[in-house]
């Protein structure tokens, strides 16, 4: 069995983190490693490596030897949770590892509550079956989907679930599986409910990074319209690289507890569209409603590629439409304020700038890289 611990290093923190190679596990891994911690990661394996967004990270943390190690592993496999588990004996468990797209869960209901659900369950059993309960402390990557369409707004720790997808109902079980673990055998679990956090490195299957990658593509000629589904739902929007700190919070209290992490400001799809289109400075007026509903391009001053007035730049497709959504979500941070010491550092209007500017360079580089 090899030993992953550095040499002289025998007082470092050792973490491990499931869903490495998601957004959250990226931004994640680069925070604990600046802290100084041995990270350790599950990776799933796949036909293709997928490590695009850790590749910076691991190759500053290979050099500077400063402690990053991958492991193949699955949820559905508790063979190698368990096994990881023993090997790591890792001091905090960061759990991110979902199937995390509300859309897919209701195609792949099963699969959701397998990974999700069971898997999160598989990750506690191998904790408890390692002997790690009282060493180990465990994040749980709970969720705002959790509240569906909540009777009251802004939502609490204390604000009634009512979960209205596969996914959410998922989350449910291993919420309340982190609960229990908590108080049947003393494990330090924290349930981190997540509102919606972004960033550049968003997969492009989510709303936001859709449509500052589509409006990139448009600023520069390479795109024409972009097809939206529900342009009503509000959601509480923030940056990734913010919220994984309040995840790191959450284990070094003393006592372990449950947290809603948000920014308390709620914008609409189609103000974010809005927004997004702002950027590169084109004005955009809508009309019609539900499927009928079109934006066209109003005004188009300064922007990078000549777009002609009343263009149709957005359009609905229902296909992107939901059995059923939430159509408002806005997060009350007052505990994580209080007993954190979280706020949120990134307004809505900062994220949008960012998450469009960084895909403006990366479809340059496009670009680029076919010429
Ligand atoms: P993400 O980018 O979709 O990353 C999910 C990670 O889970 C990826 O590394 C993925 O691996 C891995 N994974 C999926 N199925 C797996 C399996 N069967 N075994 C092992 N690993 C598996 O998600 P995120 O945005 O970083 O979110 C992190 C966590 O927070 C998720 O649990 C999500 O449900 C939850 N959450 C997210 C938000 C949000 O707004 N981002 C809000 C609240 C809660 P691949 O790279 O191979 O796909
Ligand atoms: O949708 C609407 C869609 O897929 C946001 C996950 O990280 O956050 C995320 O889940 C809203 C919904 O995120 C399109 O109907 C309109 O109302 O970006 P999304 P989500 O479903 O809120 C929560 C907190 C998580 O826990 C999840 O893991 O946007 N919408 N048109 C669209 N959504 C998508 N994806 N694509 C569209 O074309």
């Amino acid at each position: 069995m090899k030993n992953y611990k550095l040499n002289n290093e025998m007082t470092k923190k050792i973490a491990l983190i499931t869903g490495i190679t998601g957004q959250d596990g990226t931004y994640l891994t680069k925070l604990l490693l600046s802290k100084g911690y041995e990270v350790h990661g599950m990776q799933r394996r796949t036909s293709r490596l997928n490590n695009e967004r850790l590749d910076t990270i691991y190759q500053e943390a290979f050099m500077a030897n400063s402690g990053l190690f991958i492991h193949f592993g699955d949820l559905s496999d508790a063979g190698i949770l368990i096994k990881l588990l023993q090997q790591i004996q890792p001091d905090e468990v960061y759990h991110l590892a979902a199937m995390s797209h509300v859309q897919v869960s209701f195609d792949q209901p099963e699969y959701t509550a397998d990974i999700n659900a069971t898997g999160t369950l598989r990750l506690l059993e191998a904790i408890k079956i390692a002997g790690l309960c009282q060493k180990t402390k465990f994040y749980q990557a709970s969720t705002s989907e959790l509240f569906g369409n909540a009777a009251k707004s802004p939502q609490g720790e204390s604000t009634p679930f009512h979960p209205t997808s596969p996914y959410a109902i998922s989350k449910l079980f291993a919420y309340w599986m982190t609960t229990n673990y908590r108080n049947s055998y003393g494990l330090f679990a924290c349930n981190g409910i997540l509102f919606n956090h972004e960033s550049p490195l968003r997969d492009e299957s989510f709303v936001t990074r859709k449509i500052t990658m589509a409006v990139a593509k448009i600023g520069l000629g390479r795109q024409k319209t972009l097809y939206l589904g529900n342009l009503n739902a509000k959601r509480d929007w923030g940056h990734a690289e913010d919220y994984v700190e309040a995840m790191w919070l959450m284990l070094q209290k003393n006592k372990p507890d449950d947290y809603v992490i948000a920014t308390g400001a709620s914008t609409s799809v189609r103000e974010f569209v809005e927004k997004s289109f702002d950027i590169i400075g084109i004005k955009l007026q809508f009309e019609g409603t539900g499927t009928a509903e079109k934006g066209y391009c109003l005004s188009s001053k300064n922007s990078l590629y000549p777009v002609k007035k009343n263009s149709l730049l957005v359009a609905i497709d229902p296909q992107f439409y939901r059995p059923t959504d939430i159509e408002w979500l806005i997060g009350d941070t007052t505990k994580a304020k209080e007993e954190l010491q979280w706020e949120a550092r990134t307004s809505v209007d900062s994220l949008v700038h960012e998450m469009v500017i960084s895909d403006i360079q990366s479809v340059l580089n496009q670009i680029n890289t076919v010429k």
